[in-house]
């Protein structure tokens, strides 16, 4: 099992060129293990079908894939699971909604989030944001190896980081101890989505 995560960007994807299933599937067949969908424009119908396709994509290569926000469309498709942040439907909504074998993680962005996130039925937690990065616009005050170090500190559930990771400092989040990056611009905007996973998968697993 590696410890890379691919979150989609239907909109960095084509900027260089791919399409989502082009990159889906080619960080699937360099080896990647889990993949979200997270596509903040499309309408409901494109979303459905583009998950319907990825699912057919992931399931060809055994790779995990979560659907971000949308349980509804997690549940149409039987994704295997669904990522939440902090402002989408509360986790036990969402566990309730899923059942006990799916797969639910959350966007954690500081100690108190984490601490609130306790006892909560949770799989994963994404921390975030570690980096600046121009992929969200949104996003809360920066982590930086400190703070991520910090929450990694306080749980045992695994931890996926995020935000800015790319080939430069991947190392570095598995130093802080995290369980594993999750990256956006690092596969989908990269000329080859094969080449980039294979390096980050490569630098990420390694023995440090
Ligand atoms: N959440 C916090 S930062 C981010 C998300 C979804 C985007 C990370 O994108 P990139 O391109 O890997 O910096
Ligand atoms: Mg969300």
């Amino acid at each position: 099992m590696n410890r890379l995560y691919l979150v989609t960007d239907g909109t960095i994807a084509k900027q260089a060129g791919h399409t989502l299933a082009y990159v889906v599937e080619e960080a699937c067949r360099a080896g990647i293990r889990w993949v979200q969908l997270r596509e903040k424009n499309l309408s409901t119908r494109d979303f459905l079908n583009v998950a319907t396709e990825l699912k057919h994509i992931t399931r060809t290569y055994g790779a995990t894939l979560i659907i971000n926000d949308r349980i509804d469309v997690a549940l149409a498709i039987d994704a295997d699971g669904v990522h939440i942040g902090q402002d989408d439907m509360p986790y036990k909504v969402v566990r309730s909604l899923l059942g006990p074998d799916k797969v639910i993680g959350l966007s954690i962005n500081n100690v108190a989030q984490l601490k609130a996130a306790h006892h909560a039925d949770l799989d994963y937690f994404g921390i975030a944001t570690i980096f600046p990065t121009g992929t969200k616009q949104d996003t809360s005050s920066l982590l930086g190896l400190e703070g991520l170090r910090e929450i990694c500190r306080q749980t045992s559930r695994p931890t996926f980081a995020i935000g800015g990771i790319n080939a430069k400092n991947i190392q570095q989040i598995r130093q802080a101890g995290a369980t594993g990056a999750a990256v956006v611009s690092a596969i989908c905007g990269h000329p080859s989505p094969y080449e980039a996973t294979r390096e980050l998968i490569q630098l990420i697993d390694e023995n440090l």
